[in-house]
């Protein structure tokens, strides 16, 4: 069902119009693909041209003119790399449409908007639906980490702190628990205690990073396999999309949420249980992809810890839907009242699956890494 989201008010649309430095006539708008955070809109232009307007949300992102000066930096950062990586720089890595004063975005009335060369004949996949595209996926999100190698983090905003602290995530379901503002918790029992459970794990990734035991590295932090674009002739990752996390984080991070997302064999807020299980042959192919690109610079202590990063950031992401639903629905768009529910549910099932399967994803894990060192010529 349409929402307001779903809409631009004709003055907003006509100042972006008026702002952005658009081509052509312009000729219709519609919403587009399936992000939880973002208002985004197809642009199209007699003539062909296409663009995105996205309306930037500002319950999520406190600061905006800010962290659009990380999205300026980072765009200009893979604009440049990509000219000498061979990466096509019109396509291959996302491009803001600055406006007529040299802006990257615009704000009307508290509301803020950006826009982006639209990637045509690309397809951003909401679930995997082969080991090749899972390959790409990986080859994609691997080749970003490793094309922001050397990007001072420094220069960045945090533009969401704490965002993959799985300690303070836990702190802010606690919290919501405790509050319990809808009275909803009595509709959660066996996700809460699951939770609940869980919660010496929290530090896994945290501490060691915290210790200087494993790297802070400009990381992408929303490797979710819809932001990357898939080119629909050849099949392999045209960009990367959806920049407002890259901030100071870990490749653990974002191999970590890659599988999660990827390689379940079911929708992310798959109500049918049953069909929600975690897929080795995806999860193979996409650790392929990836630490086939970035592997190298992997530290010993990383390569350790890669195992277990898919099921902390499965059992993170089930608990952030968790804490939005005891919360009311205030931070991931939803459909319907237990959207969240339903979600976190979906991500415990997968979290649940993957820590039985610890043994086997260690496993394929040495295997992938044993592969690359041969590669490399290093010693086994
Ligand atoms: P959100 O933060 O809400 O997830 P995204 O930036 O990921 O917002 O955009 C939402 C969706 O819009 C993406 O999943 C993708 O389908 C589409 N999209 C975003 N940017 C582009 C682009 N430059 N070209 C083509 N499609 C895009
Ligand atoms: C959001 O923006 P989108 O839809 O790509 C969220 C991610 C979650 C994901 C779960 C900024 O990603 O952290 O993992 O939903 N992004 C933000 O689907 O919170
Ligand atoms: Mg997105």
């Amino acid at each position: 069902m349409p929402t307001e989201r779903d809409k631009i008010s004709p003055e907003r649309l006509e100042t972006a119009l008026n702002e952005f430095r658009f081509e052509g006539v312009f000729s219709a708008y519609a919403p587009h693909g399936c992000g939880h955070i973002n208002d985004t809109f197809l642009l199209t232009f007699n003539g062909g041209k296409k663009y995105i307007l996205q309306r930037i949300n500002g319950a999520v992102f406190k600061d905006i003119p800010k962290l659009m000066g990380n999205f300026e930096l980072i765009t200009e950062f893979l604009a440049e790399r990509a000219a000498t990586a061979g990466i096509d720089p019109e396509r291959g890595v996302l491009r803001l449409i600055y406006t007529k004063t040299k802006k990257s975005y615009i704000c009307a009335d508290g509301e803020y908007f950006r826009a982006f060369a639209f990637i045509d004949g690309a397809t951003s996949f909401q679930r995997a639906e082969s080991p090749e595209l899972l390959r790409e996926a990986g080859r994609a999100f691997g080749g970003f980490a490793r094309l922001l190698d050397g990007f001072d983090a420094a220069k960045l905003y945090e533009s969401i702190p704490r965002f993959h602290d799985t300690e303070s995530r836990c702190g802010d379901f606690l919290r919501a628990l405790k509050a319990d503002r809808l009275n909803r918790a009595k509709t959660a029992e066996r996700e809460i205690e699951f939770t609940l459970a869980r919660r010496g794990i929290t530090d896994k990734i945290t501490r060691p990073l915290r210790e200087r035991k494993i790297p802070l590295r400009v990381a992408h932090n929303d490797t979710k396999i819809n932001n990357v674009m898939i080119d629909d002739e050849t099949g392999k990752a045209a960009a990367v999309i959806d920049l407002d996390t890259v901030m100071p984080g870990s490749l653990l991070y974002d191999f970590g949420d890659s599988v999660r997302s990827g390689c379940n064999t079911g929708g992310e807020d798959e109500r049918d249980l049953n069909l929600v299980n975690f897929d080795f042959t995806l999860f193979r192919a996409y650790s392929e992809g990836y630490i086939g690109e970035v592997g190298r610079l992997m530290t010993d202590a990383e390569r350790e810890l890669t195992a277990f990063a898919p099921p902390l950031m499965t059992f993170e992401c089930g608990m952030r839907f968790l804490t939005d639903y005891l919360d009311g629905d205030v931070y991931f768009k939803t459909e319907y009242a237990e959207h969240n529910l339903a979600r976190a549910r979906a991500q415990y099932k997968l979290t649940a699956d993957m820590e039985k399967n610890g043994d086997k994803m260690r496993k394929v894990l040495e295997d992938v890494f044993r592969r690359l060192k041969r590669r490399s010529g290093e010693r086994v």
